[in-house]
């Protein structure tokens, strides 16, 4: 969990220490604040006169879909607006980061739901994904969009008359659409029945990676926390990104590796990357380091759904060694992104905020 990871951290040589990782209390005050945002998004529906049966709904579903994650964006948000201020927050300031935090954590619900449907996949945090239970079914894409609105009925509670409104409005809607953009390249690129790993290249992935998970999960997380605390100048959201989009490139290379050598019961997740013809991080290593006869057997048994052409790509993983080179990449990339936040000015921005960040998801397992 979040402790082992920041324990793993390997000295970087910075003068900046990186704050304590979450505490239990964190997360429990985080949790406290999820419950007052399902009464308000039930009580916004009394203005809409939704029948009994639609409540239950919705707050059945609100349930199943939004908590029971790791929170690592959600609880950014307050940790990061902590580093900023370099103070304890406010109750007041808390609450509004963890209602921020809260709103990731929907945008997250929304895109999981939808994505679960698109890439077919089985389960999700331990338990069937929620297009998969009993009575959802296709419902579930109109639950994504109920989520998906749910943000902007919070945002509008709890921010209308603050300064920064408008921005936070103007970056969900932003990142919201790069991660659709991301989730296209992503589709189009796996069509299915229709293999050609020809399409795949590092580019390719690295465009898919950088829409599909980086801007949403690294990038709105602190920009959040930086609006919240006052923070306009436009160079310092630039320096925030230089370290950000490589840190969500680097998470969501994690997430491809996890995929195929990750446990099903700690990341709660059946691995579907190979079955779904995805251009993930494994793929397109192999494919830059395999023999003709190796790229024979990958053409004929990637991207079907047949778990004994699935069994063949491991296998060519496994002699092409994919797991070794994934635990340099790892190596590499604390070192790469240390040196990316040493590049930031510290006035600016604090360097600390994005090193707890870092240490967060450095050598997950889940
Ligand atoms: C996740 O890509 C991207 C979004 C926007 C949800 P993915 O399909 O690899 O995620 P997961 O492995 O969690 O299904
Ligand atoms: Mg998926
Ligand atoms: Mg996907
Ligand atoms: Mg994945």
């Amino acid at each position: 969990m979040l402790s082992d990871n920041a324990a793993a951290a390997p000295s970087n040589g910075m003068d900046h220490k990186a704050k304590k990782p979450k505490t239990a209390g964190e997360r429990e005050s985080f949790m406290a604040v999820y419950d007052v945002l399902v009464n308000d998004i039930l009580s916004g529906l009394d203005a809409h006169r939704l029948p009994e049966n639609g409540r239950q709904w919705i707050r059945t579903m609100l349930d199943a879909t939004i908590p029971g994650g790791k929170m690592n964006r959600g609880l950014t948000v307050p940790s990061a607006l902590g580093s900023i201020l370099k103070r304890d927050l406010t109750a007041d300031e808390l609450f509004k980061a963890q209602v921020l935090g809260w709103c990731i954590e929907l945008l997250q619900a929304f895109f999981l739901i939808s994505d679960d449907i698109m890439d077919g996949s089985i389960t999700r945090r331990g338990q069937p994904c929620w297009y998969r239970r009993e009575g959802v079914g296709m419902v579930a894409i109109n639950d994504a969009f109920i989520v998906e609105s749910s943000i902007y009925q919070l945002l509008r509670k709890y921010f209308k008359t603050h300064q920064a409104y408008g921005d936070f409005l103007e970056l969900f809607h932003e990142v919201t659409y790069q991660t659709e953009l991301g989730q296209l390249m992503d589709l189009i690129t796996a069509p299915e029945g229709n293999v050609d790993l020809s399409r795949f290249s590092i580019e390719k992935h690295a465009y898919i990676v950088e829409y599909k998970t980086a801007y949403y999960s690294f990038y709105l997380p602190i920009a959040l926390a930086m609006r919240l605390a006052g923070i306009t100048e436009e160079r310092a959201y630039t320096q925030a990104r230089n370290v950000l989009l490589p840190l969500g490139e680097y998470f969501q290379v994690q997430d491809d590796f996890l995929d195929c050598y990750g446990a099903s019961e700690v990341i709660g997740k059946i691995g579907t990357d190979i079955e779904d013809n995805k251009c993930g991080w494994l793929i397109v290593q192999a494919l830059a380091r395999a023999s003709p006869e190796q790229r024979a057997l990958l053409d004929a048994n990637y991207g079907q759904k047949d778990p004994a052409k699935v069994a063949i790509v491991k296998a060519i993983y496994r002699d092409l060694d994919i797991e070794t080179l994934y635990r340099q990449y790892e190596e590499e990339s604390y070192q790469r992104i240390t040196a990316l936040i040493n590049q930031v000015e510290d006035d600016l921005i604090p360097r600390e905020m994005f090193v707890t960040f870092m240490n967060r998801i450095y050598k997950r397992n889940l």
